[in-house]
């Protein structure tokens, strides 16, 4: 039996898809193990580790521990997930003596695409076939590949990033730590991670087919990059834990009738922003389920909800709407029969669930790779993006606005049914069976093969 493991990094973002692979591949005759950070940025990582492990115990834990950051401060302008992946990414030295040590020998490594350039030298050594997981769309690895070879001077100037046979990427998408003129880390991340990504054995990505056809081409027939290995689209990836009861409150809601929002897990608005929001959703008329955050780290986060939206709002939210501050499975609510639409920040996590379970989407990006998503949002039929909100906490955007683009997205009966019919493909890329519960996805068992 193969002996495959898995290396994720910092953040929900990208521990919940390296989760959801690592169960898929319990489907096939592996044995896995997973790497695991240690410790973890968010208290959701631990608490979702624990729940995973216990879930899955044919699946083997091992810490990787990581050392204390001498000279590398967390200045207030970086992001504390990318200075984590930091953290990691100075740690991985340590990981040479931990993959020898795995018993049986591996037959592959699946890693994340932050420690593409640390970690590739190291199995380079070992001889362990390396593949990288990108967990975020093939339209953002289109511009990840791409980055570092226009970074200096052929942007300069330009309006657009031209990447070769597909659509221009806008510079004002791009995540705007790239477009600083000072040294950053994520600047630093695409431009080495990207780099180094043709030295990989397989990319892989979260994706499907059917959506991402046109970046997927690209990106395997050598037009972008040369000596670029394999793309896989390993299509959308299912959830892994069971089915549990979200809320009892929305069981008492319509069906379709209720707007879900959230930000994921690493954003948290201004109050002044929240408060807009607030206000929209009252103004809107259609219920609500919404979930409230306040700091960029949950650890952080002590404040009661009260506190951060006000005792005006919430007792005016109350007469159509739930408003909650702490963790709720998302999977589990997208897929109530009451949800009838997202307003998301587009995170590809959120993107893949949304169109998994078939909900339509109103896009607010707020950083990172967030209007690249909502691009995919817009051209595969699955909802609206609002271009002219730009970057959360840059534009404050009113309240009557959010209201408007909220009504437009829950009366809209084609996007109801566009978002229906990419759940279908999402379902039938699979393998699932109608009522059926196969889950062996093609692309992912000819990959395991190989192994
Ligand atoms: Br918040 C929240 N429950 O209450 P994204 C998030 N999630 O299950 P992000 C919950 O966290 P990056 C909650 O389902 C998704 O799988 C959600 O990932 C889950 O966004 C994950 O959508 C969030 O990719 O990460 O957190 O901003 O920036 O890395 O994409």
């Amino acid at each position: 039996m193969s002996h495959i493991a898995l290396l994720p990094s910092s953040g929900m973002g990208h521990l919940t898809p390296f989760l959801r692979l690592a169960a898929l591949l319990t489907a096939h005759d592996l044995k896995i193990t997973i790497i695991t950070p240690y410790p973890t940025i968010s208290l959701a990582e631990s608490q979702i580790l624990s729940h995973f492990f216990s879930s899955f115990p044919q699946i083997r834990q091992v810490k990787l521990y990581l050392l204390p950051l001498d000279n590398v401060s967390s200045s207030s302008e970086e992001d504390p997930f990318y200075y984590h992946i930091e953290v990691i990414r100075r740690s991985s030295h340590l990981l040479s003596s931990l993959l020898s040590s795995l018993s049986p020998p591996l037959a592959a490594l699946i890693t994340d695409m932050s420690l593409t350039a640390s970690v590739l030298p190291i199995t380079g050594a070992l001889n362990i076939p390396n593949y990288i997981f990108f967990t975020s769309s093939a339209k953002m690895l289109t511009l990840f590949i791409s980055f570092h070879t226009k970074a200096n001077s052929k942007l300069y100037g330009m309006d657009a990033l031209h990447i070769p046979t597909l659509e221009p990427i806008p510079k004002s998408w791009f995540p705007p730590p790239l477009l600083q003129d000072t040294d950053n880390l994520f600047n630093t991340y695409i431009t080495e991670n990207g780099k180094e990504m043709t030295k990989s054995d397989g990319i892989l990505v979260n994706t499907l087919e059917s959506i991402e056809q046109e970046s997927l081409a690209a990106l395997n027939g050598g037009k972008i990059i040369l000596g670029l290995p394999s793309v896989t689209a390993i299509g959308l990836l299912p959830p892994c834990f069971e089915k549990c009861q979200p809320l009892a409150w929305l069981d008492n809601q319509p069906t379709g009738s209720v707007l879900y929002v959230s930000f994921g897990s690493r954003t948290a608005m201004s109050r002044e922003q929240l408060r807009e929001l607030g206000d929209g959703l009252v103004r809107c008329g259609y219920r609500f389920l919404w979930v409230v955050k306040d700091k960029k780290v949950d650890r952080e986060d002590d404040k009661d909800l009260e506190d951060v939206i006000g005792n005006e709002l919430m007792e005016s939210v109350k007469e159509r709407g739930l408003v909650v501050k702490h963790w709720l499975n998302q999977e589990n609510i997208l897929s109530h029969p009451a949800v009838g639409g997202f307003l998301s920040h587009c995170g590809w996590n959120s993107l893949t669930e949304a169109m998994w379970h078939g909900v339509r989407v109103l896009a607010w990006p707020q950083h990172g790779d967030q209007k690249i998503n909502s691009a995919v949002v817009e051209k595969i039929g699955l909802g609206i993006w609002e271009m002219s909100w730009g970057w959360g906490g840059k534009d404050m955007v009113k309240g009557q606005h959010i209201a408007e683009k909220v009504s437009e997205l829950m009366g809209n009966e084609l996007l109801r049914i566009k978002a229906v019919c990419v759940k279908e493909k999402a379902r039938a890329a699979a393998g699932m069976e109608p009522g059926g519960t196969s889950l062996k996805m093609k692309a992912l068992a000819e990959l395991t093969e190989t192994w």
